[in-house]
């Protein structure tokens, strides 16, 4: 159960004439002779004190205890019989033994001992024949108990609708229990009853939501018997361990059991409500099964049902919600920046995750203190925000656990003494939950993260494209460090920073977030670049681990399911790969250092793009420069920058300043005959790892007849594994295919004025 804002209890007594006086239009619920009186709680008490139920509000709920561990919730609809979920009692396909069970009535804390006179047996359980699987529906049991339980303020009974009534959907109702409060997240002692409420959903509107493909390509098709509640934004719903407990609804004074429990895609999830059995339908199963002498359930009349009210419009429009979190008005301009003011520190850069709570480093809060305990004068911290006139103050400070231990979990969640309001800004960033997939080839930009220098330049893009995980892994491994193999969650992310590969110096001085963006939203994906020196990708710890983390806390941070999921080859990212051996520069005759003036590599061209970048290129012929595509191209950019190539310099002059030839450099190797052959190009991220020309041969000789290529027999020495120098499945991971690893440029030559 999730707790929700406080609001005053609507009563929502249905009038046929709008405008209507309450109940004035609305005949007064005729009650039969003999009937037990339902859904009339004694306490009359409203919502204090956030999502805690007031004692005895809910009087028909029971707790439902397996071996003395709560296990689902349930509905006392007479003396001797209770109303659930049948999921509860069918497992593996059958049906538990009833003496396995115990019925608790009259509880508000499951923490007390429960009184022993409300304590009941269970002497039968009953589903209906066609119940299989939640999924198909007819998810309801019938409880009958070993002794009538004994009536009193804590314990009645609720009403049941007839088969003809239906809810109007829009109608707020109340479910309760003593389910998890988050997905994974058991509720906390004292383990007081939980309400919360929830919107009837529309038949329509709700198979509506739950078409809306999602990861896993999972969708749900809603069944006859089945009843929506919830909200499309999520944030309010029943999860694990409510199921079989009731949805009441209030007309004329009393409650109906709208709907038992029973499932849904995960917990308060984005256009994932709710699903609950729908009861009405199920009257006369419930009728027959409890047929007998003693007293059974009530079914008193209710004012609405489809002759007396309008049916529910089955063209129901469908508002489906978007994310509430990560949207920037333009890369680089977050909303959820934060920073953390610490007096005699540095700020420390965070990010807002919640009304109510910013993530930063803990490292930034454990050094301000001599110890690992953070230190307690909060009440001097402020926190700067987005368009906040005045700094928030802070209330608490949570570190991670293994927060001085593991800089994966260097991270602190703080709570601001009073949420703010969340619009265009301050606006909070999206987390990912632990099986988010960040596509290789993402979008990604890089935010402040702690108490690290200033940015690198004003002109500086930032942006990033994700490499798979085994790119990642075997670029590290070139580079003497180490980055494990993918798995599942991701140990590292890694972003390739073209900028940062064309100005040829590190930003190691500052400490960085990794914002990945899916379908115009942006996710906090990493922290901390824990890369040392200048090695590059950069490889950030994934944040995805501590999506239960943060919700625990904060409950109520905004974890978002993955937006796009066009995963491309199932598994490719798990399968077992191996890198590309190692290779040995000295044998293929690579050049790192700059060479000396007058011993230039002849070939060897400086392509410069858009005036503002020079990447490497290799003359192929009298007219052709082959260069690397992802130098000469933005990622993303569908138009041809204005491109210049130098010829017989590359070396030679200075370039202009800021320019260096670091892109994409050619690998180069002797043949036996004493020829260079030109063998490959570093790949994106890397200045060793390199894309073999070989299997683009075809491709070039094509476009440059003139271009030479050794015969077989002169293969210079180059690494055997079938000519590879990098693993070309790979590269497709990345979303380029072979052939779009290189370019061909013609050369014409330039008339200056
Ligand atoms: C469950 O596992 C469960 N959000 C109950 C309700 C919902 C999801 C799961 C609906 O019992």
């Amino acid at each position: 159960m999730f707790p929700h804002l406080l609001l005053p209890l609507v009563t929502l007594a249905i009038s046929p004439i709008p405008g209507a006086p309450q109940g004035a239009a609305a005949s007064p619920a005729q009650e039969e002779p003999g009937d037990l009186d339902c859904g009339r709680p004694e306490s009359s008490a409203r919502i204090v004190g956030g999502s805690d139920a007031q004692p005895g509000r809910w009087p028909w709920q029971v707790s439902l205890h397996h071996s003395g561990v709560h296990i689902c919730g349930g509905s006392l609809i007479a003396p001797s019989w209770v109303l659930s979920a049948a999921h509860c009692f069918v497992w593996n396909g059958s049906l538990e033994p009833a003496a396995e069970w115990s019925v608790l009535l009259g509880v508000h804390s499951q923490d007390e001992p429960p009184d022993a006179a409300h304590v009941r047996a269970v002497a039968a359980i009953l589903v209906p024949d066609n119940y299989s699987d939640v999924e198909l529906g007819a998810d309801l049991a019938l409880l009958r108990l070993a002794a009538p339980a004994r009536l009193g303020p804590a314990v009645r009974p609720v009403c049941l609708p007839r088969a003809s009534h239906r809810f109007a959907h829009g109608t707020a109702c109340w479910a309760t229990g003593w389910g998890s409060v988050q997905e994974a997240d058991p509720l906390p002692l004292p383990w007081v009853l939980q309400e919360v409420e929830l919107k009837l959903l529309g038949e329509a509107a709700c198979q509506c939501l739950y078409s809306r493909p999602g990861p896993f390509n999972l969708t749900l098709q809603l069944l006859p018997g089945m009843l929506c509640a919830g909200y499309p934004e999520g944030r309010k719903d029943t999860c694990q361990g409510d199921s079989g407990g009731p949805l009441v609804c209030e007309e004329q004074g009393r409650w109906f059991l709208a709907g038992i429990t029973s499932f849904g895609f995960g917990c308060a999830r984005r256009n994932r409500p709710g699903v609950f059995t729908a009861v009405a339908p199920y009257e006369a199963w419930i009728r027959e099964k409890v047929m007998g002498p003693e007293p059974g359930p009530a079914f008193p009349p209710q004012s609405r049902g489809p002759q007396s009210g309008p049916q529910e419009p089955m063209d129901e429009n469908c508002t489906i919600a978007l994310p509430e979190c990560g949207k920037a008005p333009r890369p680089g301009a977050w909303p959820w920046e934060a920073q953390v003011m610490v007096p005699g520190y540095r700020p420390c850069h965070g990010a807002l995750v919640s009304e109510s709570w910013v993530l930063a480093p803990a490292s930034c809060f454990l050094d301000a203190s001599s110890s690992d305990r953070p230190p307690r004068d909060l009440h001097s911290w402020r926190v700067l925000l987005p368009s906040r006139p005045q700094a928030e103050q802070v209330a608490r400070l949570v570190p991670h656990r293994n927060a001085s231990r593991d800089d994966a979990a260097d991270l602190a969640l703080l709570q601001l003494r009073a949420p703010v309001n969340l619009s265009a800004a301050p606006r909070p960033v999206c987390l990912p939950r632990p099986e988010h997939y960040f596509l290789p080839g993402s979008r990604c930009r890089l935010a402040r993260w702690g108490r690290g220098g200033p940015a690198p330049g004003p002109n500086v893009l930032l942006e990033a494209e994700l490499l798979g995980g085994w790119w990642c892994h075997c670029l590290y491994g070139r580079q003497g460090a180490t980055v494990p193999p993918p798995g599942d969650p991701p140990h590292a992310l890694c972003p390739a920073y073209q900028e940062e590969e064309e100005a040829g110096r590190c930003w190691n001085d500052s400490s960085w977030s990794l914002l990945c963006r899916e379908e115009g939203t942006w996710f906090l994906a990493g922290i901390r670049d824990s890369s040392s020196g200048c090695l590059r990708p950069r490889a950030f710890y994934p944040l995805q681990t501590h999506g239960p983390w943060i919700s625990h806390v904060t409950r109520g941070a905004y974890l978002e399911d993955q937006l796009t999921w066009d995963w491309g080859p199932e598994g490719e990212e798990t399968e077992t790969q191996t890198c590309p051996s190692h290779t040995e520069h000295g044998a293929c005759g690579l050049r790192r250092e700059p060479a000396p003036a007058g011993l230039l590599w002849p070939w060897l061209a400086e392509v410069h793009v858009a005036g503002d970048r020079v990447c490497a290129g290799t003359l192929v012929a009298p007219g052709w420069v082959l260069a690397a595509t992802h130098c000469v191209l933005r990622p993303g950019s569908t138009t041809v920058p204005y491109i210049e190539v130098y010829l017989g310099r590359a070396g030679a002059s200075p370039l202009p300043q800021g320019h260096q030839v670091t892109s994409a450099p050619p690998l180069v190797c002797q043949s036996e005959g004493g020829s260079w052959v030109l063998v490959g190009m570093a790949v994106r991220g890397s200045r060793e790892l390199f894309a073999t020309i070989g299997p683009e041969e075809a491709w070039i000789s094509q476009i440059v007849g003139e271009a030479h290529f050794l015969p077989p027999s002169g293969s210079p020495y180059w690494p055997p594994e079938s000519g590879y120098l990098c693993p070309l499945d790979m590269a497709g991971a990345s979303g380029s295919p072979p052939a779009a690893l290189f370019l061909l440029l013609l050369l014409t030559p330039l008339i200056q004025g």
